[in-house]
């Protein structure tokens, strides 16, 4: 009984320490602060009445940043999706790597904008908000495009 014990300490102690390490490492990258942009915002106009989905680019020449949630005066509920073999999944928050970018685009990553309080026709600005873990809210207006936009395709070609 005695020794079991121990050696429970034993794992217990050096855990704390493994975890302790970490936390004095990305304690030194905190005091650098995330400075995100966001660019490229759109909306095609949705198909259906009730939902909608969104595309943006959060660019970041700083620390590592967290999107947590988007809202829009425009719909109850927006969620994050990600889209992998055609399938998405709900997210519960995107990484905005440090030096790097967040992109949204057609085929991966989006918004969904569900309980839509009116259908947003093309050529309207829809207001939306970006919720970041350290970073302040970034508001934009997201202009709603043509059902087919994708301003990804082009840029792709000539890579
Ligand atoms: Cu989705």
């Amino acid at each position: 009984m005695n020794r079991r014990t121990l050696v429970g300490g034993a794992v217990a102690l050096t855990a704390g320490l493994a975890l302790a390490g970490c936390a004095d490492s990305s304690a030194d990258k905190a005091s650098d602060k995330p400075e995100l942009k966001v660019a490229g915002a759109f909306m095609p106009v949705p198909a259906m009445d009730d939902m909608a989905s969104g595309f943006f680019t959060v660019t970041n020449k700083g620390a590592a940043d967290k999107l947590t949630s988007v809202t829009s005066s425009i719909a109850e509920h927006v969620t994050l999706h990600s889209t992998k073999n055609n399938a998405m999944k709900e997210q519960k928050s995107f990484d905005v790597p440090e030096n790097g970018e967040l992109d949204f685009a057609r085929g991966g990553n989006h918004v969904m904008f569900e309980a839509l309080k009116h259908k947003p026709k093309q050529g309207d600005k829809v207001a939306v908000t970006l919720h970041f873990e350290k970073s302040d809210p970034v508001e934009i207006e997201v202009p709603v495009k043509a059902a087919t936009y994708n301003p990804k395709s082009g840029k792709h070609a000539s890579h």
